[in-house]
């Protein structure tokens, strides 16, 4: 078997948005069990069933298909609120998950005073741009030992005290005028919406090792990007879990033996959403167009993402770092038309050298120029094709220089938003 089988890690490449809930959805049904690792609801994965698409941001994007079992691991942060309705929603389209969904007891549940300080610092001066979910505090108090986990939930007695120390914290910081809901309130509250998710909280990592032991399939599906990592992201424009490879075993508890291949999510350009550097950025019509016809609005917060060509310096990073075997390339249709295509193949320093790695120690990345190598763009329509052979030779070409200057070969193409196969096993 290729890159897409056995226990399998789908990652992104870039800065999120890379089209990975769409890659979840369709190979999922290859897989027996499908599981996220990192990240809360600032994640929206959307998966296009029957022309319909259906948003997820926590319930794994294995969802839709009745076979796979689901599971949140140790290392997602959950806000439970949204959980259930995504719960309903997918009840309402008759895809009920009784029997084949498992919460992890060390997952942390993201709270009001989260999502409070969140907010309270995006107001600030300290401006990351964050989806304002409450996903940095969540961490911040998981790292300070001050984090609620879903096994908490099956000790109201306790439960109250575990909330107690961060809430004074943030209390504390915010003062009275905050608005901030009691401890009371806020462990009362957490209890009445939590009722319906107890009987599914568990030992994950436990369920997990018995499958790998007994030769079930895993898909990881992993949520943001390697260039939103809190360690190899373009800090500190990052999110706050590890979204790359590393993050898969500390958030499902598997050893590295248990993971065969890595296939690694990347648009055919670049977005971003939110503050921090993005060399390869277009603010111009070109920038503009892509957007458009890549309809570039986040899944999560409806804003609009910031558009570049793609860049082979950040994206040839993410391969090394999660040691990609091959690349689910997206989105490549919404370049058809354009006279010309860009590619990032490197940055300029102050001192006019050009580099095709990150520098270390960067003291501003708007010194990083990008080094943009052109290629002639093609009319004749890719949207649908699934077989890179069938492609017009210029963006055969184009791929071609792609693959090369990140050194990892496609192993998926996807040229349109439905639930089109087009595998090229590497
Ligand atoms: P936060 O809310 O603390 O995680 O924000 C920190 C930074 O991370 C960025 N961020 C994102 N950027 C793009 N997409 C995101 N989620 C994707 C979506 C889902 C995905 O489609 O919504 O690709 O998995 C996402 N989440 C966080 C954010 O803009 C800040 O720069
Ligand atoms: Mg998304």
């Amino acid at each position: 078997m290729g890159v897409l089988a056995e226990n399998l890690a789908i990652l992104g490449l870039q800065w999120g948005d890379e089209g990975k809930g769409k890659l979840v959805d369709l190979l999922s049904g290859r897989f027996r069990n499908v599981v996220r690792f990192q990240g809360g609801n600032n994640a929206g994965h959307t998966v296009v069933v029957d022309g319909v698409s259906i948003a997820l941001h926590q319930v794994p994007s294995g969802a839709l298909h009745e076979g796979c079992f689901l599971g949140v691991g140790s290392g997602v942060v959950l806000n439970l609120e949204v959980f259930l309705q995504e719960l309903d929603r997918l009840a309402k389209r008759g895809f009920d998950l009784s029997g084949r969904l498992l919460i992890s007891d060390k997952a942390h549940i993201i709270l009001p005073h989260h999502i409070a300080l969140d907010k309270w610092r995006e107001g600030g001066l300290n401006k990351i741009g964050t989806t304002g979910r409450g996903i940095g505090p969540a961490y911040e108090m998981k790292a300070a030992r001050m984090g609620v986990r879903m096994g908490d939930l099956l000790h109201p007695d306790t439960l109250r005290e575990r909330i107690s120390h961060g809430h004074a914290e943030v209390a504390q910081l915010l003062g009275p005028g905050a608005g901030l809901a009691s401890v009371e309130d806020t462990a009362r509250d957490l209890l009445a919406i939590a009722q319906p998710l107890l009987p599914l909280i568990g030992d994950i990592q436990d369920h997990l090792w018995s499958a790998w032991r007994r030769g079930e399939s895993i898909l990881f599906e992993g949520a943001q990007a390697t260039l939103l990592d809190i360690d190899h992201g373009t800090y500190p424009y990052v999110t706050s879990s590890n979204c790359s490879i590393g993050g898969l075993f500390t958030g499902t508890g598997l050893p590295p033996k248990a993971l065969s291949h890595v296939l690694g999510v990347a648009k055919a350009y670049t977005t971003r959403v939110g503050a921090g550097p993005m060399p390869s950025e277009l603010l111009d019509a070109t920038g503009d167009r892509i957007r458009d016809l890549g309809r570039e609005f986040g899944t999560t917060t409806g804003r609009p993402r910031r558009c570049g060509w793609f860049d082979a310096v950040i994206t040839g990073h993410a391969c090394r770092v999660n040691g990609v075997d091959g690349l689910g390339l997206m989105k490549l249709d919404v370049l058809d038309g354009f006279d010309q295509v860009g590619l990032v193949v490197g940055y300029r320093d102050g001192e006019g050298r050009v580099g095709t790695r990150i520098p270390s120690c960067i003291q501003d990345w708007n010194d990083l120029k990008p080094e943009i190598k052109y290629f002639k763009g093609w009319s004749t329509p890719t949207r649908g094709i699934q077989d890179p052979a069938r492609l017009p030779a210029e963006a055969r070409a184009y791929l071609d220089a792609l693959t090369e200057s990140v050194d990892t070969p496609i192993a998926y193409l996807s040229t349109g938003p439905d639930r089109v196969e087009g595998y090229v096993e590497p």
